[in-house]
């Protein structure tokens, strides 16, 4: 079934572990929660936090590269999160400034230390190099957050302003492997803002998501908004329906019910992939391209907006192109000219055949061979309507990329067909709730689910470049061993991939990828660091504040 949650609603309290995690993940935390408040008094003289907050990473299930072009995808939480156990002490007397005093229980991220004046974050500096720089996702989410802040929060006369904040950070999500762990940095230097300033109910998770997303950027990602809202709205037991179209929504959905048990597991190839170094080359690129490809596409349509903000996307040129073409009576006239738009209006509805419409117009634009390959600037040029500088300032001004030629075919085709694998991924959990009453007990609709999957990975690895030898060797051993559908998941050129296993295959599945990748490509990986690189997980709970 899926669920409503009000996207206005606070940050929550949780009393007990139960909340959070499964019952596996109660007892494989519960004392780490303990030895962390424990380990605070000890590296912060001698007294216990005030609370605890939570924000876990995540594992996207399907529609991977879309969320920055505006279209849905389908993440949930991992039991995987960061911790930040905090004091805070407030002002007795008149203060000008809060310092912020952050530690951290890996040994690499060492103690660091800043001051901000109430009145302005424009002091506070963010850091290109050296071991402090991990305080930039705390720096970015106080900033982000300060002029959010209610007058009142700030204000010298509140007697409840802090002026000194202690944090001691514990993380369980591997960095830089596409589970989010930088999103979950954020969103939980976030809860510690709002908590210690006693904002945690006067800013909604909704305005706390849109601060998060638009922060993260200014460590130097063009990111898309899924991660943060994966980390700050998901509730246990259940994946998230994200959309960013017209606003930010979240629906949650359960997968369906099956004999037996269906579950997600997630192996990490332990590939390091680092999108702030490989931005230029990789992940900002692609958000360029797929934003040339829009206005590429615009063009094509004569859309009168082609050059207004509101076609800046792929997701805003399809919405602009129905808008201007009659709204949705227009489908009826596309679907005469088209089988397959029919045949998805029937299947999958009016959204998904939107979808298909445009995918249609994109093999048109690009039906000669020349333009479905990569192409130098000029040609981009000739196709975008935009040169010289007007060119710069529309495409490369942003963030910095490297590339000779670019890939708008690709790009766009991945866009369009992986934004309607979403539609039928959600489709799918929702019509099946209530458990099969036939024979099958699921089996068909599981397979459906992972041949999904699958096409997500072959068109990411295929028009969107992004897979690399080690997910593709992953991907391969996984669908020898049990798995229904395998994809690499985040941003890709390393990092994680999931697969959607029948529990009862968990085991074989696990024990194959140790033998046949892990004990090939990392023989010197403990049975600790083996755990953590491959794991079945179950839907977990999303930030919370814990009073200690
Ligand atoms: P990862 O690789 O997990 O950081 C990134 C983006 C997402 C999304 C995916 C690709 C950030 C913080 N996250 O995820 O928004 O675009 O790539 O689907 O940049």
């Amino acid at each position: 079934m899926s669920t409503t949650l009000k996207v206005s609603d606070p940050v929550p309290l949780v009393g007990s572990l139960d909340e959070i995690y499964s019952p596996a993940g109660v007892l494989k935390n519960g004392q780490r929660w303990d030895s962390l408040a424990t380990k605070f008094a000890s590296v912060f003289s001698g007294s216990k936090p005030d609370f605890i907050a939570r924000a876990p990473g995540r594992v996207n299930l399907i529609g991977e590269h879309i969320d920055y072009v505006g279209f849905s995808v389908f993440p949930a939480a991992i039991e995987k999160d960061i911790l930040m156990a905090t004091r805070v002490t407030y002002a007795d007397s008149p203060a000008d400034k809060v310092e912020v005093v952050l530690k951290n229980t890996t040994e690499r991220f060492v103690e660091t230390t800043f001051a901000s004046e109430y009145h302005s974050t424009d002091g506070v500096q963010l850091l290109n190099e050296g071991d402090e720089r991990w305080a930039n996702y705390f720096k970015v989410a106080f900033k982000g957050l300060h002029s959010h802040l209610p007058a009142k929060v700030l204000d010298e006369k509140n007697a409840k302003r802090p002026v000194k904040i202690e944090v001691l950070v514990d993380g369980t999500i591997p960095p830089e492997s596409s589970l989010s762990s930088s999103a979950a940095m954020t969103t939980c230097s976030s809860t510690v803002v709002l908590e210690a300033f006693g904002a945690r109910e006067l800013i909604d998770r909704k305005e706390m998501a849109e601060v998060a997303i638009e922060s993260e950027r200014l460590v130097g990602v063009n990111s898309g908004g899924m991660d943060q809202s994966a980390s700050i709205f998901s509730i246990p037991n259940h994946a998230l329906y994200i959309s960013f179209y017209p606003t930010l929504e979240v629906q949650p959905t359960r997968l369906p019910p099956s004999t037996p048990d269906h579950t997600f597991v997630i192996v990490n190839t332990l590939v390091v992939s680092d999108k702030k170094v490989t931005g230029p080359v990789n992940y900002n690129l692609r958000v360029v391209e797929t934003r040339m490809a829009a206005r590429a596409l615009a063009k094509y349509l004569g859309l009168k907006a082609a050059k207004d903000a509101s076609c800046k996307d792929l997701r805003g040129v399809l919405e602009t192109y129905f808008n201007e073409n009659g709204g949705s009576g227009h489908i009826q006239t596309e679907m005469e000219n088209s089988a397959a738009v029919k045949e998805t209006l029937d299947r999958s509805g009016e959204e998904a055949a939107r979808i298909k419409v445009l995918e249609e117009k994109v093999e048109a634009l690009y039906s000669s061979s020349t333009l479905q390959a990569a192409l130098p600037r000029s040609e981009v040029e000739k196709l975008t309507g935009y040169s010289g500088d007007s060119f710069d300032k529309e495409f490369l001004s942003s963030f910095p990329i490297r590339a000779d030629a670019f890939e708008l075919y690709k790009r766009s085709k991945h866009v369009f067909t992986e934004a309607l694998r979403v539609l039928q991924f959600q489709a799918l959990c929702k019509q099946h709730q209530t458990p099969a009453s036939d024979e099958d007990d699921g089996k068909q609709v599981y397979s459906q689910l992972g041949a999904l999957m699958d096409g997500s990975q072959t068109s990411l690895r295929d028009l969107y470049s992004c897979s690399c030898d080690e997910l593709n060797q992953v991907i391969d051993i996984a669908k020898r061993n049990g798995s229904l559908g395998s994809r690499l998941t985040g941003a890709g050129w390393g990092g994680c991939t999931v697969h959607l296993v029948p529990k009862p295959k968990v085991e074989v599945f696990i024990s194959a990828m140790r033998s046949q990748y892990y004990a090939k490509k990392f023989p010197e990986l403990t049975k600790e660091q083996l755990e953590d690189a491959c794991f079945d997980t179950q839907p977990a709970g999303g930030a919370c504040v814990y009073k200690v």
